[in-house]
């Protein structure tokens, strides 16, 4: 270390019901005061919202670490609400164990094999969408979809999968602090822990699907008997929340941007490009943490060890250090270096499932309508890291 910066502090709140609802002009506040910030509401913790910091804290997992939690609760002081994720909670050697697997498993093959499943359901569904003509862009569209396709693969039978909701509003909750949110979502979750736990269990799994892979890959010796249904669990933690809003929020950008949207229609190869862009603008997963492992350093500015990290992804997303004219959302823009799915050995393993659900559910929305209308208020559903819509009424004029 050269020279030590002094730190901003700043008395920001990002959990409040405000910053939450809009969570914009705060992450232009945060990435204006400095390169890392103290919040004044949450001693030991500092943010970063530039986009060179969180890049560059994902980039150096040996210092900022996962296994002491990837929330704000530093699990080396505090019990995690349930036993820690093998991969999204640790660090390596551990993590590279368990990722290696789930990598194969949801390798670029794997989702070559699953693309054309997953484009039938994509159509069967929009044809019913448009049917319809005026949709909840929520209930119809963005949870079906994953809902459905997400499970399919994984190899999960289709009675309560709605459980699955329940579930990953909790795990995403559980980053947050102990507000009413999470309070609401831990009385919720009581009834499906159990559905969740037995889910991953071999004897409830579709042998071939993603679930039974993971208990071949603990036949194969690669990991343990005692690993795979926790590991299973990780895709029914992070498999469905996850889309379900990414979708939704690109629905609602290109509702909000019909210039956008026809460009989609017209060219329909670009919903590759449109939900990308999409995750970029309205970034789903708004926030992770690290924990410094050790005494160290961002930007100068000097860290304690266990300092808690906040990585604000969405922030990072619309820095308009890296991004011109960064709160346009322009779906011809290639935001190559975005953060939504992070970066570094953590960096999303399932980006590639993502990607071919958002693509094939806007190619088949691009082909079938020509203009989507906003045809009431949305709502929006709180969460403490994800950013999510309950309700989206729109209106689809068909071709
Ligand atoms: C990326 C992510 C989010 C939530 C849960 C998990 C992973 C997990 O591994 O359980």
């Amino acid at each position: 270390m050269n020279e030590t910066a002094a730190i901003a502090e700043l008395d920001i709140d990002p959990y409040s019901s405000e910053n939450l609802i809009d969570p914009y002009p705060m992450h232009e506040r945060l990435r204006e005061a400095g390169p890392v910030v103290r919040l004044t509401p949450y001693p030991g913790v500092v943010a970063c919202a530039r986009h060179e910091q969180v890049h560059a804290v994902f980039n150096d997992h040996a210092t900022f670490i996962s296994g002491a939690g990837v929330g704000l609760t530093n699990f080396n002081l505090e019990k995690p609400f349930r036993p820690k994720s093998l991969i999204l909670e640790a660090d390596p050697p551990l993590h590279t164990q368990t990722r290696a697997v789930l990598s194969r498993i949801l390798s670029p093959k794997a989702v070559m094999q699953i693309r054309a499943t997953f484009t039938a359901e994509a159509e069967a569904l929009l044809d019913r969408c448009v049917d319809k003509g005026t949709i909840c862009g929520i209930h119809d569209l963005a949870q079906l979809y994953p809902l459905k396709v997400f499970p399919d693969a994984v190899g999960v039978e289709e009675d309560g999968r709605e459980n699955l909701l329940v579930y990953g509003d909790m795990v995403f909750n559980s980053m947050g602090p102990r507000n009413e949110l999470l309070a609401r979502a831990t009385q919720r979750v009581e009834a499906v822990t159990g559905w969740i736990m037995e889910h991953c269990r071999r004897e409830h799994l579709r042998p071939g699907g993603f679930g039974d892979q993971i208990w071949q890959a603990a036949d194969a010796g690669e990991i343990t008997h005692e690993q795979a249904p926790m590991l299973v669990r990780s895709f029914l933690s992070a498999g469905v929340d996850t889309t379900i809003n990414g979708i939704g929020n690109v629905l609602y950008a290109l509702a909000h941007h019909p210039e956008q949207y026809a460009k989609l229609h017209a060219d329909p190869t670009l919903a590759r490009p449109a939900f990308e862009e999409g995750l970029r603008w309205e970034s789903t997963a708004q926030t992770f943490y690290r924990t410094a492992a050790r005494d160290c350093e961002i930007a100068g500015v000097p860290l304690a060890a266990n300092t808690k990290v906040l990585c604000m992804l969405a922030a990072a997303n619309r820095d308009p250090r890296k991004w011109p004219n960064p709160d346009r959302y322009d779906i011809e823009r290639r935001p190559s270096g975005h953060v939504a799915f992070g970066a570094g050995i953590h960096g999303c393993v399932g980006q590639a499932v993502a990607r071919l659900e958002g693509e094939v559910v806007l190619t088949a929305l691009a082909k079938r309508v020509k203009r989507i209308e906003v045809a009431g208020p949305h709502t929006r559903r709180l969460n403490n890291t994800l950013r999510a819509l309950d309700t989206l009424p729109l209106r689809l004029i068909p071709a």
